[in-house]
């Protein structure tokens, strides 16, 4: 498999659930800008749609949406328990998870990175999201991660786009469970390792 990234975005979620999994695979860095790939590809004939994440399946298939990626990522190895089985109850409240943290907080920071948004509309962005937030919080409040169950392929997601804050100056130590909650995430040697294996792109 191929996982097209960029730094600083979200197919870190799924890079690190490839190393969750211990999948093999080959990172292909984008450039978002040029819409090129570090091997001189044209990322647009990969992901016509011109974002990543993108993955890339060894018969040529190429997989988009980080939500779809995530789930496809997980039922290849069900045993690792990074998403309940399809059918069962707390599947769906993994899709729901997903959803929330795909159209309300990744959808919410989006604008936040617009140079040519005023900051009084940024502002209304902000106060949505830390609507938001308040609904994370008291979830971790009562549980370490965002199932019951425990780690799964939603806490990829969220703590890629909840570290994303740091750029906007959001202090996540107003909401004291997400901030235990970041350190948490963080501290996973999956997180440590794929956060290295971009690191030299991101001197590039
Ligand atoms: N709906 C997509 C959104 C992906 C997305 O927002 N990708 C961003 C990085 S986080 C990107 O590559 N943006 C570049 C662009 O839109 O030109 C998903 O959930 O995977």
């Amino acid at each position: 498999m191929k996982l097209y990234y960029a730094p600083d975005t979200c197919s870190f979620s799924p890079h690190i659930v490839l190393r969750e999994l211990g999948l093999p695979y080959t990172l292909v860095r984008v450039d978002n800008r040029t819409k090129t790939t570090a091997d001189g590809g044209d990322f647009l004939a990969i992901n016509p749609k011109g974002y990543v994440a993108a993955l890339q399946l060894d018969d040529g298939r190429v997989l988009t949406e980080g939500p779809a990626i995530l789930q496809y990522l997980a039922d290849l190895k069900p045993e690792a328990g990074l998403a309940p089985a399809n059918g069962a109850w707390e599947r769906v409240r993994l899709q729901e998870w997903l959803a929330f943290i795909s159209s309300e907080i990744h959808a919410g920071l989006s604008p936040l990175f617009n140079a040519a948004l005023p900051e009084e509309a940024k502002a209304v962005f902000r106060d949505k999201l830390a609507r938001r937030l308040a609904v994370v919080e008291t979830t971790l409040q009562r549980q370490d991660h965002l199932l019951e169950g425990g780690f799964s392929v939603a806490d990829a997601y969220l703590f890629t786009v909840l570290g994303w804050t740091r750029f906007f100056a959001i202090d996540l130590g107003h909401w004291p469970a997400i901030a235990a909650y970041m350190r948490r995430i963080g501290a996973r040697p999956s997180v440590a390792a794929a956060l290295a294996a971009e690191a030299p792109a991101q001197a590039a």
